[in-house]
């Protein structure tokens, strides 16, 4: 893959063809690893330059995923610490990482499906938002192990991803309802837990997910209701420890409604919002389940105090 194939896939990710933090993570690991694949570089350095450039373009295609940039560091920060400087050696270094990468992301989210279904109960009422691969396995992961649950799944305007998780989940035979994003509150009485992904946690435990996350966990606590965060640990976010703020993407008006229809009015469209850790009981990572006060420490576990040196 040439560093135009390589803008290709950050194309693909910004239109959301290719979505959901974990997704976006491991197809950028994937692209870097095909870059290595194509790579006729025969010096390191000229390599490593082009590997390190393929990664910015990548990182640049989404802002408030972490998992975006923590597969990208993942990868270039094995590389840059391998032995040997040949660009073969290099290459090889790359398509290495980036396998592993991937396959502890897939193997993370079974993971996680295997540890948040224990907290699920015969005859639970789930409420989840957006499409999210690791909130659909701590679901799926109960009903296999013979759970009889309901699922309630909000259809998340305006790319309505709660389509998606429904068809998802009838698939699999969960008994399933799709609801406005507006009835949440009016719903959410007959709720046992509410499970949700993350695209980035910050140092204090704060979830960034899809807008209307934070009002869902607001009605649940209103309503006493379980509110469960399902995240890799690539989700946390290391700078976070360091004063950095995870950026809100806003992406084009268009997607809520034509511009031209409503001249002179301003039509926002944030994708993300931030639930604040007083909202989350547990975060479900495939290392265990920790409240949100631990963030933290799941941080100087996974990076390090010194943000930029282990990843
Ligand atoms: C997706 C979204 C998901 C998280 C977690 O937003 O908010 O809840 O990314 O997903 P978008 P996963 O559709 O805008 O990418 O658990 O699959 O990583």
């Amino acid at each position: 893959m040439s560093v135009e194939e390589v803008k290709q896939v950050a194309e693909r990710i910004s239109s959301m063809e290719i979505r959901g933090a974990g997704k976006i993570a491991r197809s950028a690991a994937g692209a870097l690893k095909s870059y290595a694949v194509a790579s006729k570089e025969t010096t390191g350095a000229k390599y490593l330059e082009g590997l390190s450039k393929a990664g910015e373009i990548l990182i640049c295609a989404r802002p408030s995923a972490v998992s975006l940039p923590n597969a990208v560091r993942y990868i270039l920060y094995r590389v840059e610490g391998s032995g040997d400087r040949k660009a073969s050696a290099l290459r090889k270094a790359t398509i290495n990482a980036a396998e592993d990468f991937i396959e502890n992301s897939v193997k993370a989210v079974e993971r996680i499906g295997i540890l948040g279904s224990k907290r699920i109960e015969e005859g639970d009422t789930i409420m989840t938002h957006c499409n999210s691969s690791a909130a659909l396995s701590v679901i799926k992961t109960a009903w296999r192990d013979g759970k009889e649950i309901k699922v309630i799944a909000s259809e998340a305007r305006p790319r309505y991803q709660g389509q998606i998780t429904v068809r998802e989940l009838a698939k699999e035979g969960i008994p399933t309802s799709l609801i406005v994003d507006s009835s949440v509150r009016a719903v959410m009485k007959g709720v046992d837990k509410v499970v949700v992904g993350a695209d980035s946690i910050a140092a204090n435990g704060a979830v960034i997910n899809k807008i209307g996350t934070s009002q869902i966990a607001l009605c649940a606590q209103e309503a006493r209701v379980l509110f469960f965060v399902a995240a890799e640990t690539y989700k946390f976010h290391p700078e976070t420890c360091l004063g950095e703020i995870v950026e809100i993407e806003k992406r084009d008006s268009s997607e809520v409604a034509s511009p031209e229809e409503f001249p002179g009015v301003d039509i926002l469209n944030l994708a993300f919002d931030v639930t604040p850790p007083e909202y989350i009981d547990l975060i479900v990572t495939e290392k265990g389940i920790v409240p949100p006060q631990a963030a933290i420490m799941v941080i100087k576990e996974e990076f390090g105090w010194a943000v930029g040196g282990k990843w």
